[in-house]
């Protein structure tokens, strides 16, 4: 195994148990809420956001267990957009990480308020003085985090990709979308370690650069995965954005054009962290290992 993919697992592994630790089940007929929250936030995913967190952090020294709550936030948030995004009334799909989706193994309405009360624990956990000592830093996390998964971040997004179904949009038209809708998570993610950190400001350009360019790498990658991905390998059913006629940057640009300019921004990406020198050297390998991966 690679460093890289040592990292990646070791990661994955912390912020589970974290999450774990965090949803702990309850006595009494609630516990069915708990059991959906840890069915969609305990059940796989490549837990990219977390290591952006942590990795980000561990540029300025943050200690994991600030890094590690932190980070299961960020995946909460993510979770509960996907259960959302999995509803009948938005993409009704019903495979989500190789399993059933929350409203196939429960129902639609426990798996709504699965979500609804996965986004509020994010904020739990982000304002509890567990996660870091100083108030500021928390308010200033919870801050970052509540613009960027809402209506001028993921949810707008969401918004603007409904408005735009059965219209011509073009490329800076879809940038815009998806800079929203995927790429504001990706983005605070790697804002947080420099929350954290309490950064400089050239740390942080340099960073915001970073996340910017790997946030639309990751989603010109996720749309070549639904054209050239099977089910099997991406967890999820594929090739619905033709199907829906969604505009997408490989409908757009051609499979061979998107695939370029993902390899062009994630060059772009590594560069910008130049700045850290050896440090950033996991944050460079994410940034490959996402147009390269294959779920
Ligand atoms: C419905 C509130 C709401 C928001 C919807 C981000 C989003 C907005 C929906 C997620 C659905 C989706 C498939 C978006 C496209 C890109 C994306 C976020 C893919 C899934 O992320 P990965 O590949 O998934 O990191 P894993 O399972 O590895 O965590």
């Amino acid at each position: 195994m690679t460093d890289f993919n040592e990292a990646m697992s070791a990661t994955a592994e912390a912020v589970s148990e974290v999450l774990d630790d965090i949803l702990e089940q309850t006595e009494g007929p609630e516990n069915r809420l708990l059991e959906a929250m840890r069915y969609s936030a305990l059940g796989g995913g490549k837990r990219i956001r977390p290591f952006l967190v942590v990795a980000s952090a561990d540029l300025f020294g943050v200690a994991r267990a600030s890094s590690l709550r932190t980070a299961a936030a960020i995946e909460m948030i993510h979770c509960y957009s996907l259960i959302h995004d999995d509803l009948p009334a938005m993409d009704d799909d019903d495979l989500r990480r190789g399993r059933p989706t929350a409203h196939i193994k429960f129902d639609e309405a426990t798996a709504i308020l699965a979500g609804d009360a996965l986004l509020t624990k994010a904020f739990e956990v982000l304002a509890s003085a567990e996660t870091h000592s100083n108030g500021e830093v928390r308010a200033d996390l919870c801050l970052a985090y509540a613009k960027a998964a809402g209506d001028r971040g993921m949810v707008g997004g969401q918004m603007l990709d409904i408005v735009a179904e059965g219209h011509d949009v073009d490329v800076p038209e879809i940038t815009r979308l998806q800079r929203m809708k995927t790429g504001a998570l990706i983005s605070v993610s790697c804002e947080s370690g420099a929350i954290l950190g309490r950064a400089s400001a050239s740390a942080r350009t340099a960073l915001r650069g970073y996340a910017h360019d790997i946030g639309l790498a990751f989603q010109i990658a996720d749309d070549l995965l639904d054209v050239e991905g099977t089910a099997e390998e991406v967890g999820k059913a594929t090739g619905k954005d033709e199907a829906a006629g969604k505009a997408t940057f490989v409908s757009l640009l051609g499979a061979d054009r998107a695939r370029e300019q993902a390899n062009m921004l994630v060059e772009q990406a590594v560069d910008q962290l130049n700045f850290f020198g050896d440090k950033a050297e996991l944050l460079q390998e994410l940034a490959r290992f996402i147009v390269n991966r294959r779920s």
